[in-house]
């Protein structure tokens, strides 16, 4: 894929988001997939509740994908050319398992100014309403960070169940993406997603999110990788790639990364969600 087309941009400055790109095939997330279930089977709570994020220093393939090009040149267009990765989930949702994403907005309790950001959520498996796609409340990101109410309930994929409470549902945008597509969002627009109904996995890989090198984390401390660019500001501790499929010492990095992680997820916080 090529940088965005004016009317992407367009469809991004007046909604929050683009949707859908194409950015590898169908063979490839499979492959994809496979990595992702061959690392649960032999490490089986490796990418479990705060073991979800940053998967990519561990998987060659989810390495390849966080720094694939096509996806680079997308984000290059929103952010500017000097880019970095400051993280990624595994928004997993299992079949017959209660698993949804309250509405929220990124920038909230992530930390990360200015919203020089953008984040790419790609499809790993077809994601569509009857599984639970994302759904965006478009033009939200215009206004200012909402409030959110903390809910920890129950089946939230979301670490506070952080939720804003006047979205007109059946408004929204589904961002339905055939394996191998991407969407990217904008930080402060509105979305969620509702319970996956199918009898598969929906599995979607999100790079949470790729910055410009000029956003600094407020929150607490998290290392980045340079994704393109250079970066004059040095705001970040560097980090390298994976050097093999669950590698030790990328293992051990992986954990180092999410503890630091839950600092900031849960900053001010009195209590800590169980996903
Ligand atoms: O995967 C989902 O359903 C929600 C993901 C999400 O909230 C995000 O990528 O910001």
């Amino acid at each position: 894929m090529t940088y965005l087309s004016p009317n992407q941009l367009k469809q991004y400055e007046d909604e929050g988001f683009v949707s859908p790109l194409d950015v590898f095939s169908k063979e490839k997330s499979k492959e994809i997939r496979d990595e992702i279930e061959l690392i649960e089977k032999q490490m089986p709570h490796e990418l479990e509740k705060d073991g979800r994020y940053n998967a990519h220093l561990i998987s060659p393939l989810l390495d390849w994908v966080t720094h694939h090009p096509s996806i680079l040149n997308t984000v290059e267009s929103l952010i500017g050319k000097n880019i970095l990765v400051c993280g990624t989930t595994l928004f997993i949702k299992n079949p017959n398992i209660k698993g949804f994403v309250s509405y929220h907005q990124d920038a909230k309790y992530i930390g990360l100014e200015p919203h020089n950001w953008v984040t790419a959520w790609v499809a790993i498996t077809d994601s569509n309403e009857n599984n639970g796609c994302m759904r965006m409340w478009s033009g939200s990101h215009k206004e200012n960070l909402k409030d959110h109410d903390q809910m920890f309930n129950e089946g939230n994929l979301l670490t506070r169940g952080q939720t804003v409470n006047d979205v007109p549902k059946s408004e929204t945008t589904p961002l339905i993406l055939k394996a191998g597509q991407m969407s990217l969002h904008h930080p402060k627009v509105v979305h969620g997603s509702d319970l996956n109904k199918s009898n598969d996995r929906r599995i979607g890989f999100v790079i949470q999110s790729y910055i410009g090198t000029n956003v600094k984390q407020v929150l607490g401390k998290n290392s980045v990788q340079l994704a393109r660019g250079e970066d004059k500001y040095n705001y970040h501790e560097k980090i390298g790639r994976p050097n093999s499929l669950m590698n030790k010492v990328d293992l051990k990095l992986k954990k180092q990364e999410n503890d630091n992680l839950q600092e900031i997820f849960y900053k001010g916080s009195s209590k800590k969600g169980t996903y």
